[in-house]
């Protein structure tokens, strides 16, 4: 945390008991409760030795699978406080009670992220005015533009595909290079060439670079040494920040003279807001512009992995979710869905839900009191502790999904949904904080999966066992797909010969 965020949120302050020594000098303290920790804790730097700095929300999941619905790490002086429960997670969505806070890591982001919209605190002026200004890009009356934008991308894909010589492709890397083109092209009009080259744009490996030593930075703050270590991380990474720069400058030169676009970019160039006649400045607008370029695209694309990995292990979900894209598209494999038809891919949606339910990309996000209060009728909390809410076990959280491990698109049926507890499914976070990208992620990746699943038939590797990488978020790893065209309506079409007479 920087020492802005130590002012605006670390001023604990009521009734609650200080426990003198027993949190001293912790940082997220709990006012010196414990909760449960995996292994045998080492005298000062506490759980280090336990998590893989290199996957570490992988390690926690894997740490706090049998810790139950909260428990702890202690790194040096830092402690974190993990939820994996659905009803602890409902008490902490209640926006009257609780708010988004930036735990080390990602307060960290802020080097890069600044006062956007991810990185902003709560009440800085940038977040409300960014908000304001961009919440009208992601309308309906936008998303009809950013529809004919996805349908261009998702058909380079597939003339990319069927110019391969073999059809085994590696699906993270073409679902990240789609998603980084659709949103450049539908957020800042530029176009990355993405399927022109074979690796995805290198615009990617900095960043992953950047952030991740961000986040080792920040997780180094509370340990003897971090600073120092810190600075080292900063000047190696100096290039790729350099570079992320470059082409932010880049985006914005292209566009200096030409005010007639009104994507995201000619809105935070050009608009000012309707009421206060306030505009964002050219600091704000290079963090807005990283911003999307880093929240809207791995994120997708990782929900359009993980989607295209479960349908190809659960051939009986991926034959419903071709049925249904046959009897919207018909029978020609190269149709493409109007904008109205997108909302009537039913099954392919609820495919999409389940897949981010299991995998959901984004994590985890963290909150805070407003003011100090009790969470779950005992754990005392000030407003200088957070917690930070595993989605991958809340959304496994026995007391409200069946056989959790289980791929069923179902449970995401209308009835099935209202049966369920409020804030038991959060892959797009909540509140006043929640993604503002939902309605563009959900579109384009319906969009892209009916097409491509009424194109081709999907067979895994045979011995593929789902490896998920951390990058920014969480992707599946090394997951090749084999293609086959398919003849769409084929299934539901009596056989060839039908006009024959009868063979006796
Ligand atoms: Mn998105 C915030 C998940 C796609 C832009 N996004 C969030 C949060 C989650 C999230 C969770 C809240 C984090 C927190 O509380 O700390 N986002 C996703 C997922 C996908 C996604 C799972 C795709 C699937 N996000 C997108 C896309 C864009 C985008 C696409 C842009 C076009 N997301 C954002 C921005 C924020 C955000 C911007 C920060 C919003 C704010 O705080 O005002």
């Amino acid at each position: 945390m920087t020492g802005k965020q130590n002012t605006r949120e670390q001023a604990g302050s009521g009734p609650l008991p200080r426990t003198l020594f027993r949190g001293f000098g912790i940082h997220n303290s709990w006012s010196g409760q414990k909760f449960p920790h995996p292994g045998r804790r080492r005298p000062i730097i506490g759980d280090v030795q336990v998590s893989d700095p290199r996957n570490p929300i992988l390690s926690i999941l894997r740490l706090g699978a049998e810790l139950g619905g909260i428990y702890e790490l202690k790194v040096f002086r830092q402690k974190f406080v993990f939820v994996a429960s659905a009803d602890l997670t409902a008490e902490l969505c209640d926006e009257t009670r609780f708010c988004k806070t930036l735990p080390p890591a990602i307060g960290a982001l802020r080097e890069y992220g600044g006062d956007g919209l991810f990185t902003a605190y709560n009440d800085e002026p940038n977040w409300q005015l960014a908000h304001d200004l961009l919440m009208p890009a992601f309308a309906r009356a936008s998303m009809q533009r950013y529809h004919d934008i996805m349908l261009t991308t998702s058909q380079e894909l597939i003339d990319y595909w069927d110019r391969l010589p073999e059809q085994r492709v590696d699906i993270t890397r073409d679902m990240t290079k789609l998603a980084m083109e659709t949103l450049s092209r539908a957020a800042f009009s530029h176009d990355f060439g993405s399927f022109t080259s074979e690796r995805p744009h290198p615009f990617v490996g900095a960043m992953v670079r950047a952030l991740e030593t961000g986040r080792r930075r920040g997780g180094l703050r509370a340990a003897p040494g971090g600073k120092l270590l810190g600075n080292y991380l900063t000047r190696r990474i100096a290039d790729d920040h350099d570079y992320a720069n470059a082409l932010i400058d880049e985006l914005v030169a292209e566009r200096i003279e030409d005010t007639s676009q009104h994507d995201l970019l000619g809105i935070m160039l050009n608009v000012r807001h309707p009421e206060s006649g306030e505009r964002l400045t050219p600091l704000n607008i290079r963090y807005q512009i990283l911003t999307f370029l880093v929240a809207g695209h791995e994120t997708t694309a990782g929900a359009l992995s993980f989607a295209l990995y479960f349908l190809s292990e659960n051939p009986d979900c991926l034959a419903l979710a071709q049925q249904e894209t046959d009897e919207i598209l018909g029978d020609d494999p190269d149709a493409e869905p109007t904008y109205e038809q997108v909302a009537k891919f039913r099954y392919i949606r609820r495919c999409l839900d389940e897949s981010l339910r299991l995998w959901p990309t984004v994590p985890a996000f963290s909150r805070r009191p407003v003011s100090d209060t009790v969470l779950g009728g005992r754990y005392p909390m000030r407003t200088s502790d957070w917690a930070l809410i595993m989605l991958g076990q809340v959304h496994r959280d026995p007391a409200v999904w069946e056989d959790p491990e289980t791929f069923d698109p179902d449970r995401f049926l209308p009835d099935e949904i209202k049966k369920r507890p409020a804030h038991s499914y959060k892959p797009f976070g909540t509140g006043m904080r929640a993604c503002i990208g939902r309605q563009f992620a959900l579109h384009e990746s319906v969009l892209v999966l009916a097409r491509l699943i009424h194109r081709y038939d999907l067979t895994p590797d045979p011995d593929y066992v789902l490896r998920v990488h951390e990058r920014l978020t969480m992707v599946p790893g090394k997951l090749h797909l084999t293609l086959t065209h398919r003849v769409p309506g084929a299934g539901r079409r009596p056989p060839a010969d039908h006009d024959a007479p009868p063979a006796e």
